[in-house]
């Protein structure tokens, strides 16, 4: 039985990546220790990262495949048996109608060197346009903003922390959810070196967050708001001719236009919407532009609201305007190990937004997926098309999307679902088989998604810890097997159908390398399944070996003899050779977000809503799944916080039971008061609400929460460019349930 000490793990859980010590006794986690000599993380890690030995031990864990059983449980299966099972019933959706069999897949996915490299292969075996994930619920404006401006959704502009003088922060608060679409660990320390130097950090969110504690400056904005109040600064570096077009790179352009349509959004106008004195816009902009290098970040807070879209691009181009764009300190692009889409050649002159819609609502695509607030309607609207079965990677959408009752309707009405999952949750609870994958030491890692947000060059992988166990099957081979089966071949062996992926792979990363193709694979000769596919991308990355052509180069051989990692230095300025745009500019005025922009200009009129709910996370959760593993703070954690003066004018006191009504839905929460948050603001995490038939995670079960998202809508209040659901800002009324008080 193997016994490890000490050895070394990249945590899979959230974007920062933390290098991690573990012990390992008998395939048990026993110990776990953050890793000090890890030349990225440097000894961070958290309560979560600490906890992943409860979360493999977890008894409520799935351990074997899974079959529903006619009473409408399920019975563990053998491997054999749930792959027949599929093979029985899947093909029909999958050879009929192209439509019919749907995907998502979830954000552990884009964690994992399995799920990055084979679910594409499943996914094109299913041949299906009914693509979700979670990024239309998450980033989509961001991405859209990047794709618009830069080419490419993936390869993002990231805040320079470690050397920039002034951080703009609008809708994160990364000391809790340690960063995103920014990787960086250690992120609490970091910004407080930030002020240790001398710089300035400003945090822009309606909640005196853990993050704005940290800050100089902290804007209590009204949710909704971050476009106005960027333009509003927009407009102050426009009047007092603050811009640098000195520092501007050649390929930008459109800077005076966009200076001049600021010019109608003046701290006056902005600030009464925003609920902001004026005089915070000025100073904002004042300090931003003099700072000698600054940069603005925004997150889920800016990104999942009404205009985040708008919102995420001007962040770029308050960036650009005051010269901050490809700057030390500024605004820069990573240059990631396994190469990516602003690395690669430019594969299409379209912009990958809008080349197909949706059937029931037409709306558009992008970056190859539908948005996820398609996926009940697509299920639950007949006519040809229609989906009727599903496959769940990594997800648990009935806990993740908008209208989740909306969603689980139309889970209970497909007629076949498959779930690659670890748990019987809220979402996997109606499949007809599931899958489980193996234990976290079972797998290697590295991050080829996530290096497109790392602050640093840093090039890590992790290994194996342990072999599988005889009744294990690794994730990368159950989704070559289920790609099989789709595509009427499930009799072949899984090692044909990883030398076929690796062969396809090996002439890409070839003709990337400018060598032959039999050459790329030789290189690889003893490896198998993602380890090979990784050293492929790597070799042929910006940092590679090219195959023997640049000796000294990376290779996985190089990053497993250097399990601490290693480190390129810090960012590089990339322009213009990042761009991805068909002209190879960065066009500051898009058409699409331009013409949004008189959306943004109607709602200066309107009414506020009396409340406007919003999300925030918490330190021992990611999203809807650790719940049930890892012990969480009591039940308060998930209540419904709220500012006293809101509370007074409602003749509410901390701890009542209340009611939360928004336009489709009513819960209850526990209320607790709290000035943290701004006034006509009240804020819930999401992911809860473990309840009704057939859960099994007993913890969470007993300890249900509350679920957010029974509160969003899906269909009429959506984010117009890309069709994200509006998290942040839903109107709600809470009023007290007059027969229960909790305390
Ligand atoms: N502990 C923990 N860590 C996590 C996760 C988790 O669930 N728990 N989830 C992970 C995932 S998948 C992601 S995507 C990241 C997200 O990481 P972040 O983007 O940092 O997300 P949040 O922590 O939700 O912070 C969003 C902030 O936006 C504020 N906000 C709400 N509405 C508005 C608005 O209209 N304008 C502005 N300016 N601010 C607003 C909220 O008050 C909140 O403080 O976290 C990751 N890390
Ligand atoms: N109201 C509101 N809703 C939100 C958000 C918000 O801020 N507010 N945030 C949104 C964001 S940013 C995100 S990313 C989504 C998350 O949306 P999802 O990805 O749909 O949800 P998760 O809760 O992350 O669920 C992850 C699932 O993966 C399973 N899992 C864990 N590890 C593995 C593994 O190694 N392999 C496999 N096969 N399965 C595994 C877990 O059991 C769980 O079922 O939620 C979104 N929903
Ligand atoms: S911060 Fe994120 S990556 Fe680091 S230990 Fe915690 S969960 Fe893991
Ligand atoms: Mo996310």
């Amino acid at each position: 039985m193997t016994i490890l000490r000490a050895a070394h793990r990249i945590c899979p859980l959230c974007e920062s990546t933390c290098g991690l010590l573990v012990d390992i006794d008998h395939r048990r986690i026993t110990r776990i220790a953050p890793n000090p000599r890890d030349v990225f993380s440097g000894g961070h890690s958290c309560a979560k990262g600490l906890g992943l030995g409860a979360l493999e031990s977890d008894p409520d864990r799935v351990r074997t495949p899974l079959l529903r059983t006619p009473e409408g449980g399920f019975r563990a299966a053998t491997w054999d048996e749930a792959f027949g099972e599929i093979a029985r019933r899947l093909p029909e959706f999958v050879t009929g109608d192209p439509g019919s069999c749907a995907i998502y897949h979830g954000n552990p996915g884009a964690h994992h060197l399995d799920t990055t490299f084979y679910l594409g292969e499943l996914i094109a075996a299913l041949g299906t346009r009914g693509i979700y994930s979670p990024a239309s619920v998450d980033t989509w404006p961001k991405n859209l903003a990047h794709i618009l401006l830069y080419g490419t959704g993936l390869g993002l502009s990231l805040p320079d922390i470690d050397r920039t003088e002034y951080l703009l922060i609008l809708g994160s608060n990364p000391v809790v959810s340690n960063g995103s679409t920014v990787t960086a660990p250690g992120m609490a320390d970091r910004l407080r070196r930030l002020r240790e130097r001398g710089g300035t950090l400003v945090v822009v969110d309606p909640v005196r967050t853990d993050t704005a504690a940290l800050a100089d400056l902290h804007v209590p904005i009204r949710p909704g708001t971050d476009a106005l109040f960027l333009f509003g600064v927009l407009s102050v570096i426009a009047t007092e001719r603050l811009s640098r077009p000195a520092r501007i790179p050649e390929s930008v352009h459109g800077v005076a236009e966009v200076l001049d349509l600021a010019r109608e959004f003046p701290p006056e106008v902005v600030g009464p919407a925003c609920g902001i004195d004026p005089e915070l816009v000025r100073r904002v902009a004042r300090g931003f532009a003099a700072a000698g290098s600054a940069v603005a970040h925004s997150r889920m807070g800016s990104c999942m609201q009404e205009f985040g879209t708008i919102a995420n691009w001007l962040v770029e181009v308050v960036t650009i305007v005051t010269g901050n764009l490809d700057r030390p300190g500024g605004a820069m692009f990573a240059l990631p190990p396994c190469g990516g889409p602003n690395t690669w050649p430019i594969s299409t002159a379209r912009p990958m937004v809008g080349r197909w819609r949706s059937r029931v609502r037409g709306l558009p695509e992008a970056m190859g997926e539908l948005p996820a607030v398609c996926l009940a309607e697509e299920i639950l609207t007949p006519g040809p098309g229609r989906t009727r079965a599903l496959l769940t990677v990594a997800g648990n959408p009935a806990r993740s999307l908008p209208n989740t009752g909306h969603v689980e309707n139309a889970l209970r009405e497909l007629e076949f679902m498959v779930s690659v999952d670890c748990y019987v949750n809220e979402t996997t609870r109606y499949a007809d088989v599931i899958l489980p994958p193996p234990p976290l030491a079972t797998r290697g890692h590295h991050d080829v998604t996530l290096a497109h947000f790392q602050i640093r060059n840093v090039a890590r992988y992790t290994p194996p810890l342990l072999d599988l166990a005889d009744d294990e099957l690794a994730e990368w081979q159950i989704l070559l097997r289920l790609a099989a089966i789709a595509e009427g071949e499930s009799g072949r062996s899984i090692e044909e159908l990883d030398d076929e992926v690796a062969a396809v792979a090996a002439r890409r990363a070839a003709k990337l390398a400018g060598v032959e193709p039999d050459r790329a694979l030789a290189s690889t000769t003893g490896r198998h399944g993602p380890g090979r596919l990784l050293d492929l991308r790597l070799r042929s990355g910006p940092y590679g070996d090219r195959f023997g052509a640049e000796p000294g180069g990376l290779t996985l051989a190089l990053l497993e003899a250097n399990p601490d990692g290693i480190d390129y230095g810090p960012l590089r300025p990339r322009l213009p050779e990042v761009l991805r745009t068909p002209d190879g500019r960065v066009e500051v005025m898009p058409e699409p977000i331009v013409a949004d922009i008189a959306r943004l200009r109607g709602s200066l009129a309107r009414p506020v809503p009396d409340l406007l709910l919003i999300n925030r996370r918490q330190r021992r959760a990611m999203n809807s799944w650790l719940h049930n593993a890892l012990p969480q703070p009591d039940d308060g954690q998930c209540a419904l916080l709220m500012n006293p003066v809101d509370a007074a004018g409602r003749a509410l006191v901390d701890g009542d039971r209340v009611t939360v009504a928004s336009s489709i839905a009513t819960v209850t929460a526990e209320l607790r008061v709290d000035d943290a948050l701004r006034t006509g603001v009240v804020s819930m995490p999401h992911g809860w609400g473990h309840r009704g038939p057939g859960l099994r995670t007993t913890r969470s079960a007993a300890a249900p929460g509350t679920d957010y998202n029974a509160l969003v809508d899906d269909t009429a209040a959506l984010e117009p460019l890309t069709a994200a659901p509006i998290f942040n800002g839903v109107p709600v009324t809470v009023t007290r349930r007059r027969e229960e008080r909790t305390r």
